[in-house]
């Protein structure tokens, strides 16, 4: 019998079970007597983290950071370095991974506090009626409402989060503990059943503890600021900060590479890690610059994914669904717009496999409630090997939300993180002392955006305006808008549904915009007393 079920379980729970054991019956990978391991479905682990960008890494070369397991994936398997999140922000970027499209081809499912829509059934649910054992831990999707939208069940599986740290960490790190809650997981799994796990950490995702890099060794002269930034030991160290919660992520995902190692199942695991979206520092999360969309990528599968190898194909976040299909042997639906990163993966090539990936593009429309409308701040942008393009869609908004309204993160410039360099940013003394970085940081940006990233790798040269661009700003646009086209882009076409879309926070001060609850309730949410009664 392939799916022993404990005598107390509960009819209820036997019956889609004994359904789901002759479902599942025609699938390839389903172990048969004396069929080779290799044509088993392979497990997959999936380690997304909470704004990590792409180059903090140690196989990326950051010298600051310690993450020895992402290396031993990277050493093991392939490293991508053009891989990009679909949006830079949890919600939407989550969204497009698991459902394999775009932000602006999900609805609601492409804004931050926003919903999973019942037409784009998450890749999830496919593993599941093929019979995987799926669940998740710390992050899932969200933050959000999954239900309003009508999905049948949770968008990834069941939830792992009751094991907590002992002893208890820092306040600014989760007291979960990811490892074991996998340990729980893994020992819940049914015989015989290939498993899909989501290692969502919170970590790098801000509040720090103040000083923690420093006070772990780490040393601010190893930092190199950028150029859009103040240099100064306070950024270092902010940054600083942000590393030593990247560690703590790897510590537990070198945790659950030892288990599966323990239990013989390390080699029939594709493990996937990477992050949702870029560092929560200014210009970076929240912004289609590399620090906000460049993601830090491993994949490793021995015995089909020939290991040491550094790729430079464009990688989409929603290729992943499309790739954890096919590996599982399940049919890839016509409404997954990724392509499967298969060829790539077994591939014995470095550098660029497939010529075909030479772009990426990425969107951005809502992140906190910062305007007083909830108007959106929609941006698309594409990016080649030599040149970055965005079009933002409504310049005459703040990027960051401006100045004058506390969005729901409780701030002026609300989609910029509460931060220590975000308090130093916006000192006016800081300011007027920072105009260059507070310019590129806060201030308002032109409809058309053009970088040569090449010469240019901080991308602050805007060269949209520059005559000697003139061809290939018009190339780009060209390409970005037939894209654009092709895939049914809203915006593209003078409409904005994003402005009507609730924000679904109900918890703390962000519930005031939630206009899905009544005022008493949004009073509740928020912590504040009710109003009087007129
Ligand atoms: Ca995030």
């Amino acid at each position: 019998m392939y799916f022993p079920m404990p005598l107390t379980r509960t009819k209820m729970f036997l019956v889609p079970a004994l359904l789901l054991a002759i479902a599942v019956a025609g699938v390839p990978w389903l172990p048969a007597a004396g069929a080779p391991a290799a044509r088993r479905a392979p497990n997959i682990l999936f380690a997304i983290s909470d704004d990590q960008s792409w180059e903090h890494t140690g196989a990326a070369g950051c010298t600051f950071v310690r993450t020895p397991a992402f290396d031993r994936v990277a050493r093991e398997g392939v490293r991508f370095v053009h891989s990009f999140a679909a949006s830079p922000s949890c919600t939407p970027s989550r969204s497009a991974v698991l459902t394999g499209r775009h932000i602006w081809q999900i609805g609601e499912g492409g804004v931050l506090y926003g919903t999973m829509p019942k037409e784009y059934p998450p890749f999830t649910h496919l593993l599941q009626d093929a019979g995987y054992h799926t669940g998740f831990t710390g992050k899932g999707w969200g933050p959000g409402e999954w239900e309003p939208g009508g999905l049948p069940r949770h968008p990834i599986g069941r939830e792992y989060n009751r094991k907590l740290m002992n002893p208890v960490p820092p306040v600014a790190i989760d007291p979960r503990d990811y490892a074991a809650n996998f340990d729980a997981f893994l020992e819940e799994r049914p015989a015989g059943r290939p498993f899909f796990f989501w290692f969502g950490a919170t970590e790098p995702h801000r509040v720090y503890e103040d000083g923690a890099g420093v006070r772990h060794g780490k040393k601010t002269s190893h930092v190199k600021v950028p150029s859009y930034w103040p240099d100064t030991d306070l950024v270092r160290s902010d940054i600083l900060d942000y590393a030593d919660e990247i560690d703590w992520f790897d510590s537990h995902l070198a945790r659950m590479l030892a288990k599966l190692e323990a239990i013989g199942e390390l080699d029939n695991t594709i493990v996937v890690v990477t992050s949702d979206n870029g560092m929560p520092f200014p210009r970076a999360k929240v912004n289609l610059y590399d620090p906000g969309v460049r993601m830090p990528l491993a994949i490793r599968w021995p015995k089909h994914i020939p290991a040491g190898r550094v790729v430079d194909d464009f990688a989409s976040h929603l290729d992943f669904a499309p790739t954890f299909l096919e590996a599982a042997g399940i049919a890839i639906p016509p409404r997954i717009t990724g392509r499967s990163l298969m060829p790539v993966l077994t591939s014995t090539k470095s550098g660029r496999v497939d010529p075909t990936r030479n772009a990426a593009y990425t969107a951005l429309e809502r992140h906190t409630w910062c305007r007083p409308d909830g108007g959106t701040y929609p941006i698309r942008a594409l990016r080649t090997d030599d040149f970055l393009y965005l079009r933002n869609f409504a310049p005459d908004r703040w990027p960051t939300g401006g100045p004058d309204f506390i969005s729901s993160n409780k701030t002026p410039h609300g989609d910029v993180d509460g931060a220590p360099i975000k308090t130093f940013m916006e000192d006016p003394a800081n300011q007027r002392k920072y105009p260059v970085q507070f310019a590129l940081c806060y201030g308002k940006r032109p409809l058309e955006e053009l970088y040569d990233v090449r010469k240019d790798p901080d991308q602050v040269h805007n060269l949209a305006a520059d005559p000697a661009y003139r061809a290939v700003r018009e190339k780009l646009w060209a390409q970005l808008r037939d894209y654009l086209e092709k895939t049914g882009d809203p915006r593209l076409a003078g409409r904005d549904p994003w402005q009507g879309y609730a924000y679904r926070q109900t918890v703390g001060f962000g519930a005031t915009f939630n206009r899905t609850l009544s005022e008493a309730e949004r009073d509740a949410a928020a912590g504040r007393a009710a109003h009087k009664p007129q």
